[in-house]
């Protein structure tokens, strides 16, 4: 996308950031991850890690990179708290800034300061340091939010903001299926549970012509040699019996024609992606199968398209030939800028 501006007004405009909100429970205390500032204003003093929105940026993206270039922290599955614009809260002009909240797990817990941070730590909140900005009061609201709200390891709050994409839950994918990934139909119920928490669900379906390219008589179980599978309109083809689909979905086939492998649900027409922009949706849940084709290359492309991705570690499963290969596809996506959540995890307030 190219935005068109001189970027000089004839008069001020207001400026946006984004700040992440980390909280960590260490034992009995409660911490938050701070940074040390490294230039104006506040140089030196402690502040929430965070900094200015790209031109082409959402803005929790902004939250997770500023977050992952001051800290070196990333993964972790942010959710937007609220705006905080009281005029003179910045100084170096009207700042409107969004918080965006995350709990850390412990492999999110070793920092890395870089970048604009000339520290970074995990700061205990009864012993706060003395804070830039309007930074303590935020803290104090997410606090406040936080003890009230977040029980039981619920801490990734589900909004409108938000979209489900169940992947190719098929019976050919499934036990006794044609292309079967082992324990495959274990996603359904996972999936099922959390289908209440979104207004909007995408389900796709592999959806083959009978002559597709990647079938072969010699199956080597590998990209581009596969068993007969998920022929449109066929059983194989269909949704796994005790998958729910929702009214509200929308459902979508791919890898429709003869010639053309799909493994994303992202084409070339961008479909797919204007259908998720013109909801308004930043973040989305992906779940289903295989986590190494279809799921891995959804959530690339997610990523790619500038959304948040949230794999749902306990809603996947992969076809894993050779072994190891599930695994690998979970790296993939990680360095890629994915998180990883369980489904148990997900909570609507
Ligand atoms: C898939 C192999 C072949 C998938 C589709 O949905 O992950 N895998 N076709
Ligand atoms: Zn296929």
């Amino acid at each position: 996308m190219t935005i068109k501006t001189s970027y000089t007004y004839k008069y001020p405009r207001p400026m946006a950031t984004a700040d992440a909100l980390i909280f960590r429970e260490a034992g009995k205390e409660l911490e938050v991850l701070l940074i040390k500032r490294g230039h104006f204003p506040f140089k030196g003093k402690w502040a929430l890690p965070g900094g200015y929105m790209d031109m082409d940026e959402r803005l929790i993206k902004t939250a997770e990179r500023e977050l992952f270039e001051e800290t070196g922290v990333h993964g972790i599955p942010l959710t937007f708290f609220r705006m905080y614009e009281t005029p003179g809260r910045d100084p170096r002009g009207r700042t409107i800034t969004g918080i965006y909240f995350g709990v850390a797990k412990p492999d999110n817990y070793e920092l890395r300061s870089r970048d604009d941070a000339a520290d970074a730590a995990w700061c205990r909140i009864d012993n706060l340091p003395e804070l830039s900005f309007d930074h303590k009061l935020i803290i104090h609201d997410a606090l406040t939010w936080y003890q009230k709200k977040i029980q039981n390891g619920k801490s990734i709050i589900i909004g409108p903001g938000d979209a489900l994409i169940v992947v190719d839950v098929q019976n050919d994918f499934c036990p006794g299926g044609a292309l079967a990934v082992s324990d495959g139909d274990k996603v359904v119920s996972p999936l099922n549970t959390v289908m209440s928490l979104f207004d909007n669900i995408f389900m796709t379906r592999d959806w083959h012509p009978h002559n597709h390219c990647s079938f072969s008589t010699t199956p080597e179980y590998i990209d581009g040699s596969w068993p007969f599978h998920c022929v449109a309109d066929t059983d194989g083809a269909s949704f796994h019996p005790d998958l729910i689909v929702p009214k509200r979905a929308v459902i979508s086939g791919k890898a429709f024609l003869a010639e053309k492998e799909e493994y994303s649900d992202f084409d070339q027409t961008g479909r797919f992606r204007k259908a998720l922009l013109e909801r308004g949706i930043d973040r989305v849940f992906i779940g289903g199968l295989a986590t190494d084709y279809c799921i891995k290359f959804t959530t690339l492309d997610a990523l790619k398209e500038g959304f948040c991705a949230i794999v749902l570690t306990d809603a996947v499963r992969g076809v894993d030939i050779p072994p190891g290969n599930a695994q690998k596809a979970i790296n993939n996506m990680l360095e890629a800028g994915a998180c990883l959540a369980s489904t148990g995890e997900l909570i609507r307030l």
